[in-house]
């Protein structure tokens, strides 16, 4: 059964959906949503993102949040797909994480502190992009010990290999099997040098953000700090990363003529910016013919380094295939398409959010619950 306030807002959405045309980053007003991983889906992008907690003073996050667009501008709320609950091994530090599909079965790969208190990477698989999803193997698919197995991102290539990297101040990688939730030789440690990510890596150590900011003595132009991001376009493998300036996290980038190098250092995308967040994580896709970067910062009312939210901005490559300096903007991507006016839409499909609050019942799903003045 729908309520009344439920079918109000959608009227209110397909409204706003047609005429609005402000602000749109950042993206999603309901929830913190940081660490955003796009994926194209069938005309559709899917957005998979953390959830930062209101209040807290360190990255302690419990689930992960799923929204959807078929224009980039009215984003269609699907709950919590997954939570630390869906891993047994894991306790807490629900961190970034991306879902790439083969084969009609889409694999979200996550990390969380496991049981033992070092960081793990695990994977659920589901049979939509929406899930339902379960962990695939009920165990980690990378656990070595290390505060290093943070912020996995997968990619499978034209041949058919797929490969997974991750990590926070040294990046690994390994070639996944067929199954993409099981892995063939060993893990790979990819080498760091001005050259190949703009600076060498800085000591291994409590690896959190916090000692992020303590780089190497020698006098990099930037370094791999975490939040690779993987993919390949017309021929070139691109890794994107947060880098360090300043103090700060960039986002950066290398380029290769092969998915596991050699690496060459490109410079900085987005460097510099008033984000108000320490950390930035990105990612990159193609939609309808454009390209936009997913990044987030901390510019929703509330919001802080503990409380970041998903942003895009639209960019043209250059011509030779390397990615331009991108600002960040309050104004977002323009629409890449409309809502069908015909179809119902559901009042979680929303172009601008600020005043509303979803929840979720096992009835209804997710729906919009409350539509006031500072909601969130
Ligand atoms: O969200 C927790 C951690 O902060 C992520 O794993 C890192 O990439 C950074 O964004």
């Amino acid at each position: 059964m729908i309520s009344a306030k439920k079918i109000l807002a959608a009227s209110l959405t397909a409204c706003l959906s047609v005429s609005y045309a402000g602000a749109q980053n950042p993206v999603i007003q309901t929830s913190y949503t940081p660490d955003p991983a796009p994926m194209v889906y069938k005309d559709r992008v899917y957005l998979y993102t953390g959830d930062d907690i209101p209040g807290t003073d360190f990255y302690y996050m419990t689930k992960w949040r799923l929204f959807s667009s078929g224009d980039m501008v009215n984003w269609t709320d699907h709950g919590v797909p997954i939570s630390l609950e869906t891993f047994s091994w894991a306790r807490d530090r629900a961190w970034a994480a991306q879902c790439v599909e083969r084969n009609g079965k889409f694999y979200w790969y996550i990390c969380a502190q496991t049981i033992n208190n070092d960081m793990a990477i695990g994977v659920a698989v589901g049979d939509s992009p929406t899930g339902p999803f379960k962990d695939a193997i009920g165990k980690p698919l990378i656990s070595t010990g290390s505060w290093s197995n943070i912020d996995p991102t997968a990619y499978v290539d034209h041949d058919g290999q797929a490969y997974l990297y991750w990590g926070n101040g040294t990046l690994f990688y390994v070639k996944l099997n067929k199954d993409m939730v099981s892995y063939s030789g060993d893990i790979v440690e990819v080498p760091q040098t001005l050259e190949t990510f703009g600076g060498v890596r800085r000591p291994r150590g409590g690896q959190n953000n916090q000692n992020a900011q303590s780089g190497p003595a020698v006098p990099n132009k930037d370094m791999f700090v975490e939040g690779p991001w993987f993919y390949k376009r017309n021929g070139i493998y691109y890794q994107m990363f947060a880098g360090m300036d300043k103090g700060k996290e960039t986002l950066s980038y290398s380029i290769s003529n092969g998915p596991t190098g050699p690496w060459k250092y490109q410079g900085r995308i987005m460097v510099d910016q008033p984000t108000n967040s320490f950390t930035n994580h990105g990612g990159i896709i193609d939609f309808r013919g454009k390209s936009y970067l997913f990044y987030h910062t901390a510019l929703l009312p509330g919001g802080g380094s503990y409380g970041r939210s998903t942003a895009i901005e639209e960019f043209t490559y250059n011509a030779d295939g390397t990615i331009p300096n991108i600002n960040i903007s309050k104004e977002g991507p323009k629409a890449a398409g409309t809502l069908n006016p015909y179809k119902r839409t559901e009042a979680e499909t929303i172009a601008w959010a600020a005043k509303c609050k979803t929840s979720t019942d096992a009835q209804t799903g997710v729906y919009v619950s409350d539509i006031k003045k500072e909601a969130l």
